[in-house]
C-alpha cells in the first residue's frame, strides 16, 4: 500500500496536459469522491498502528501534490488561452500587404496586348541558345563584335552556347517551324556582357517582333509602329525614323518618340531635343529569309526590337535601370 501511494505521488509529478478535459480527469482519478485519495482515506482504519503515522503523511503528500497539479494545470490554459469575454469582434482585422506587380511585367503586358490588337502571336525560347540562332541565322558575320567574349556570355568557354543577346533567335525557332506569313512578337530576358550601371545591365528584356508575308513593305512597318507607339505612350506621340544598321535588316532604322515630358519642346529628359529613342527596326535582309528557308523572292518581312526596361523608365520616369532587379519593396510598391 506504501509503495503504490509512493508510485503515484511520483505520477502526479510527472503529469502534464495542455487540455481542460485531461485536467478534468485527472482531479476525478485523484481527488474526486470515488478517487485515489477518498479510497486511502476509507482505508485508513485497517492500517496497523505502527503504521498508520507513515501512512497518514504519504496519503496527505498525494493529495496535496494532487490539489496543487490541478491548480498549476489550470493557470496555465487560462493564460494561453484567449478570453472570449473580453474579445472585440467589431474590431478590423489586420490588413494584409498585397502585392503588385513589377513594373517590367506591366509594360511587357501592355506591349503584349497592343500587338496581340494587330493580329501578332507571342513566341518563346530558350535563354541559354546556340551560335545558329542568336549569330549566324541572323546574318551576323564570322567577325563581327557582338561574337566577341566581351560582349557575349559563353557557357563553359563553348564557342557555340551561349546566353541570347536577343530574342530574335525565338524568331528563328518560329522560322523552322513555321512557313510565312509569319506575325509574332517574342518578349524574355536577355544577356549581354556589360558592367552594371544607371544605364546598362547584364541582364535586361526585350520585346522583339517580325512580320512576314507577300507585299510587306517600309510603309507597313511605319504604320504598325505609328500604332503601337500611339497606343503605349498616347494618342499626340509623334514618331521620327533615322537611318541605322543592324546585321538582320536592310534597310534599317532607329525610331525616336516625341518628348513625353516636354511634347517636343526640349527637356532635360530629352536632352532638349524634344526626341526619345525607343526600339530599333528594319526589314528584314533577304539573306536572313534565305538562311531560314523562306522564299525571298515571294516574302518580304520586317522586324523590330525594344527593350523594355528602357520603355518603363521613359513612362515611370525612373532614371536608374539597376532599380529594377534590386526588388526593394519602398519601388515595387509604387506600381
Ligand atoms: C532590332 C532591330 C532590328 C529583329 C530582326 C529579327 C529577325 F529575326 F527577323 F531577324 N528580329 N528582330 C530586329 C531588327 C531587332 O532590335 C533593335
Amino acid at each position: 500500500m506504501i509503495d503504490k501511494i509512493k508510485e503515484l505521488i511520483g505520477e502526479v509529478e510527472l503529469f502534464k496536459t495542455n487540455n481542460t478535459d485531461e485536467v478534468e480527469k485527472f482531479r476525478i482519478k485523484f481527488l474526486g469522491k470515488k478517487g485515489e485519495v477518498a479510497n486511502f482515506f476509507t482505508q485508513f482504519k485497517n492500517i496497523p498502528n505502527d503504521k498508520k503515522k507513515e501512512f497518514g503523511q504519504l496519503v496527505n503528500q498525494l493529495k496535496n501534490s494532487s490539489l496543487k497539479k490541478v491548480n498549476e494545470l489550470l493557470e496555465n490554459l487560462k493564460k494561453n488561452s484567449v478570453d472570449t469575454n473580453k474579445l472585440d469582434l467589431s474590431l478590423p482585422g489586420d490588413s494584409y500587404k498585397l502585392g503588385s506587380r513589377h513594373p517590367i511585367s506591366i509594360i511587357r503586358n501592355e506591349i503584349i496586348e497592343i500587338f496581340t490588337r494587330l493580329g501578332f502571336t507571342i513566341s518563346e525560347g530558350p535563354e541559354i541558345e546556340d551560335d545558329w540562332h542568336v549569330f549566324s541565322a541572323l546574318n551576323f558575320p564570322e567577325e563581327h563584335p557582338a561574337r566577341d567574349m566581351q560582349d557575349t556570355f559563353f557557357i563553359e568557354k563553348n564557342p557555340d552556347i551561349l546566353l541570347r543577346t536577343h530574342t530574335s533567335s525565338v524568331q528563328v525557332r518560329v522560322m523552322d517551324k513555321q512557313q510565312a506569313p509569319i506575325r509574332t512578337i517574342s518578349p524574355g530576358r536577355v544577356f549581354r556582357n556589360e558592367a552594371i550601371s544607371a544605364r546598362a545591365h547584364c541582364i535586361f528584356h526585350q520585346v522583339e517582333g517580325l512580320y512576314i508575308d507577300e507585299n510587306v513593305s517600309f510603309a507597313d512597318l511605319k504604320q504598325t509602329l505609328f500604332y503601337f507607339a500611339k497606343e503605349l505612350f498616347g494618342k499626340d506621340t509623334k514618331l521620327r525614323f533615322r537611318p541605322s544598321f543592324f546585321p538582320f535588316t536592310e534597310p534599317s532604322a532607329e525610331v525616336d518618340i516625341s518628348c513625353t515630358l516636354c511634347g517636343g519642346k526640349g527637356c532635360n529628359v530629352c536632352k532638349y531635343t524634344g526626341w526619345l529613342e525607343i526600339l530599333g527596326c528594319g526589314m528584314v535582309d533577304p539573306n536572313v529569309l534565305e538562311s531560314n528557308n523562306i522564299d525571298n523572292e515571294k516574302y518580304t518581312g520586317f522586324a523590330f526590337g525594344m527593350g523594355i526596361e528602357r520603355i518603363a523608365m521613359l513612362k515611370y520616369g525612373i532614371k536608374d535601370l539597376r532599380l529594377f532587379f534590386e526588388n526593394d519593396i519602398r519601388f515595387l510598391e509604387q506600381f
